[in-house]
């Protein structure tokens, strides 16, 4: 297993929009456990397969807190078929977008359809946190990050900053 380097805004990777998985194979379950591992050393509780530069609609989610039992999940070609009219918002934040949190409204549930480890078609119905980050993930798969969700003013201004910081990281490469 392996740590990838995770793509990190503005890198225009991130608004590719991931293509299906065509067989679950053993290459694929080995970056679902290399996305597991970058996941797990980020922290973080998601992650989708474009953040570490593979443009597959395929992500991991372990919602259990580090004194919990690991509890990895592997979705692969999820589809959102249902989602509740009553929403919830929660205080997001990315992996690819780090440091910067912001609360974002969506659907307090939804039923996602996708395929396993073992390439079998399951079905969730998640509700709180697993409902938000499964929305949040697959957004990931379609090109959309959660600064798609709040207002332009503060969209702009986070682009802003995390362009300069790439401009003075690019900068000291240079020399
Ligand atoms: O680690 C993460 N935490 C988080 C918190 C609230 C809502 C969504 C998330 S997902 C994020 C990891 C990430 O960037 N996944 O794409
Ligand atoms: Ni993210």
């Amino acid at each position: 297993m392996s740590i990838k380097p995770l793509v990190i805004l503005p890198d225009p990777v991130l608004r590719q929009v991931s293509k299906p998985v065509e067989r679950v194979d053993a290459p694929l379950l080995r970056l679902a456990d290399d996305m597991l591992e970058t996941m797990y050393d980020a922290p973080g509780i998601g992650l989708a397969a474009i953040q570490v530069g593979e443009p597959l609609r395929m992500l991991v989610i372990d919602l259990a807190k580090e004194d919990e039992t690991p509890a990895p999940h592997v979705f692969i070609n999820p589809e959102i078929f249902e989602s509740t009219d009553d929403r919830s918002v929660y205080e997001e934040g990315c992996l690819s977008i780090p440091d910067y949190y912001a609360e974002v409204e969506r659907p307090a549930g939804v039923r996602v359809k996708y395929l396993d480890r073992a390439g079998k078609a399951q079905e969730m119905t998640a509700e709180g946190l697993m409902a938000t980050c499964l929305q949040h993930e697959i957004d990931h798969l379609n090109g959309v990050l959660f600064i798609d969700h709040i207002s332009k003013l503060k969209r702009d201004m986070v682009v802003k900053k995390f362009r300069k910081i790439a401009k003075e990281k690019a900068g000291r490469l240079v020399g």
